[in-house]
């Protein structure tokens, strides 16, 4: 009599079925994962950075799984009125917020562009990403308990993590390959994630600002750049004097979830740099906008930087930073420093 399959899996299921607490830390400690590998991708714009992004979906796939498990064995106590108290309501919204954060971030990937409001998907699941700690952790703090140490059938709970890892890669190899083969929106995303806006020039993509930055259009008769700080000579340029004349093809990559490649035209920063001269022991060089916002980046970098007056063969419109900002290739979006006035060197 040969063994029946039915009755296999359900003994292997058994098997691999992780107690309760692990299930609970596990969602706890992915979570944490996913907050902070996430906004560690902010700083990543280069491809060689592809891991963090490819960590933080399985991690996310993972989550899938572990809520499932927990909702099977909770579930019930949810919607049971005579087991409910007011910590229930926030563990439903607890819930809520991960199935916000899981739904967004998986429909991004499969490549839907709708909006709520102005936000993107991806937006969305950035602001429920980061609620979910402190949700998760009130939710821990509220039935805290360490697995017994006694329960960690060490074998076991290896297969059983090793099995969730391998099946978030497949899920997620399968999405990549089902992309490709619909060819539709998601087939065309960067390796950060970012859809393509293709059109060029201006118009070609969107007005974007991090920060409540919104300074009036600057007249350029009245604007200088100041090169200032660890430098041999102090300089001021007015528009006209900008040694103008390099031209260089970038990608801007916002954090929330478009890219586009442009031509753009400016000065190059070694370029001043060389003008004014910098003394030994300089590190790094801020830019900073006519708004107070700024940005840093280590010297040798900076010197390959751009601070462009044209996208596309046009002169910058006001709200993409006229009359100067910065092109950083390689850094996110929110690095690129728009309306600058001033450049100072630092040690
Ligand atoms: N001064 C200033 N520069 C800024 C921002 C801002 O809010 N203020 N937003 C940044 C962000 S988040 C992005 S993605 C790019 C967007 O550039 P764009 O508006 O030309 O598309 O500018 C960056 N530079
Ligand atoms: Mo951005």
């Amino acid at each position: 009599m040969g063994v029946r399959p039915v009755a296999l899996l359900a003994n292997v299921l058994d098997y691999l079925r992780p107690p309760p607490r692990h299930v609970d830390w596990s969602i706890f400690a992915i979570v944490v994962f996913e907050a902070a590998s996430g906004l560690l991708t902010f700083t990543v714009g280069t491809p060689a950075g592809w891991p963090l992004y490819r960590a933080h979906r399985i991690a996310g796939l993972a989550l899938v799984v572990l809520l499932g498990l927990k909702l099977a064995r909770v579930g019930g106590r949810l919607v049971d009125r005579a087991t409910w108290r007011v910590s229930t309501a926030l563990s439903v919204l607890t819930l809520f917020v991960a199935l916000a954060a899981l739904g967004t971030g998986m429909l991004w990937t499969s490549g839907l562009d709708v909006r709520l409001s102005h936000w993107t998907l991806l937006s969305v699941h950035v602001g429920m990403g980061l609620a979910l700690v402190p949700l998760v952790i009130w939710h821990l703090s509220t039935r805290f308990a360490l697995p017994a140490r006694g329960s960690i059938d060490r074998r076991r709970t290896a297969l059983r993590y090793g099995l969730l890892l391998v099946g978030g890669a497949a899920v997620y190899r399968g999405q990549e390959l089902a992309n490709h083969l619909l060819d539709g929106p998601g087939a065309d995303r960067r390796f950060t994630g970012s859809q393509p806006r293709r059109e060029v020039g201006n118009d070609g993509f969107p007005v974007t600002a991090w920060v409540a930055d919104d300074p009036d259009p600057i007249d350029v008769e009245g604007w200088s750049l100041e090169v200032t700080g660890s430098v041999e000579m102090p300089l001021e340029f007015s528009y006209d004097e900008l040694p103008v004349g390099t031209e260089r093809e970038a990608v801007l990559d916002c954090t929330s979830g478009w890219y586009t490649l442009q031509r753009w035209r400016g000065v190059r920063v070694g370029e001043l740099l060389a003008t004014t001269g910098v003394q030994e022991g300089a590190s790094h060089v801020r830019f900073v906008s006519v708004t107070g916002y700024r940005w840093s980046l280590p010297i040798d970098e900076a010197r390959n930087a751009l601070l462009a007056t044209h996208v596309g063969g046009e002169a910058l419109s006001h709200g993409h930073g006229a009359p100067l900002r910065l092109v950083a290739p390689g850094r996110r979006g929110f690095q690129w420093v728009k309306w600058v006035a001033r450049v100072e060197v630092r040690r």
